[in-house]
């Protein structure tokens, strides 16, 4: 099964199309976590407690944990097993190197890690990314525009008469052989991804944004015109700021508010 015939199925299972973001941030967890053995995997552990009957996808963000060494790997290890297998999930590493070094991150993340998909940047050309379209199953979302202030600094320059994110996509269309090519494209421009959305009417987006940033679920929704999507939320699920009678009752509800405002159409 492919990495979008496994969303598909998901999708029609909970009706939404929310992919929760797990970013730890050790600043940001509630104290009680502190004193556990490994605080980051037990947060991710009761994130995907609280949030797998709703989750379409999660996506785990690496330097997240990579920023705690080997804790760190350890929970990135520990929060994949403890997702539900019929849930897609997606590494965050943002990778695109030479030929022979995109070939051991993709090992790395396909095969070791066993992720359905993963985030890299088109800056290197055709052979940073053929490694990772090599296989069949897996997703590979390449950042196209993305959220931040700095996608205007080189995503909308003009080169040869066009935006330069419009030729990545255009280039990149080119060597999605096997139909796993997706896009990223940020929820805080939601013209421009009417924009792309249309230039691409079937491609799958991987849409962040919505909540910390900025980004209106609504508003994306519409922008994205019904294309297969992977909306993203991280901060604004993780790190509810109100009042419940647990914190894992305040990150079910937070996702479920997410949810509701990103159904399946
Ligand atoms: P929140 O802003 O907390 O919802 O987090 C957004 C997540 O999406 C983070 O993990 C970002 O690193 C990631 N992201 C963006 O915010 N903007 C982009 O353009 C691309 C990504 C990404 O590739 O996921």
């Amino acid at each position: 099964m492919t990495f979008l015939e496994k969303h598909i199925l998901r999708q029609q299972q909970t009706k939404t199309q929310l992919c929760v973001g797990i970013d730890p941030d050790i600043t940001k967890i509630p104290e009680y976590y502190h004193s556990l053995s490994n605080p980051i995997a037990s947060f991710g552990k009761d994130v995907v407690e609280a949030t797998s009957h709703i989750a379409t996808s999660y996506k785990l963000n690496f330097a997240f944990y990579e920023q705690y060494g080997k804790l760190g790997y350890e929970a990135l290890e520990k929060t994949i097993a403890s997702i539900p297998k019929d849930i897609i999930t997606i590494a965050d590493a943002k990778r695109g190197d030479i030929g022979n070094t995109s070939k051991a991150y993709a090992e790395a993340v396909f095969t070791q890690l066993n992720f359905d998909a993963i985030t890299v940047s088109p800056y290197m050309g055709q052979d940073s990314l053929e490694p990772f379209l090599a296989y069949e199953s897996k997703g590979v979302f390449v950042l196209a525009l993305t959220s931040n202030a700095g996608s205007f600094d080189f995503q909308r320059k003009i080169v040869d008469g066009k935006k330069l994110y419009e030729t990545v996509i255009e280039r990149c269309m080119e060597y999605n052989q096997k139909g796993t090519l997706g896009f990223v494209v940020g929820a805080t421009h939601p013209a421009e991804l009417a924009f792309i959305r249309a230039s691409v009417p079937t491609v799958p987006f991987l849409i962040p944004g919505i909540g910390a940033q900025g980004g209106d679920a609504k508003e994306t929704m519409d922008a994205n015109n019904g294309g297969p999507a992977f909306f993203n939320v991280s901060r604004a699920i993780l790190y509810p700021t109100m009042a419940y009678p647990s914190y894992k009752d305040a990150v079910r509800m937070k996702a479920e508010e997410y949810a509701s405002l990103l159904p399946t159409i």
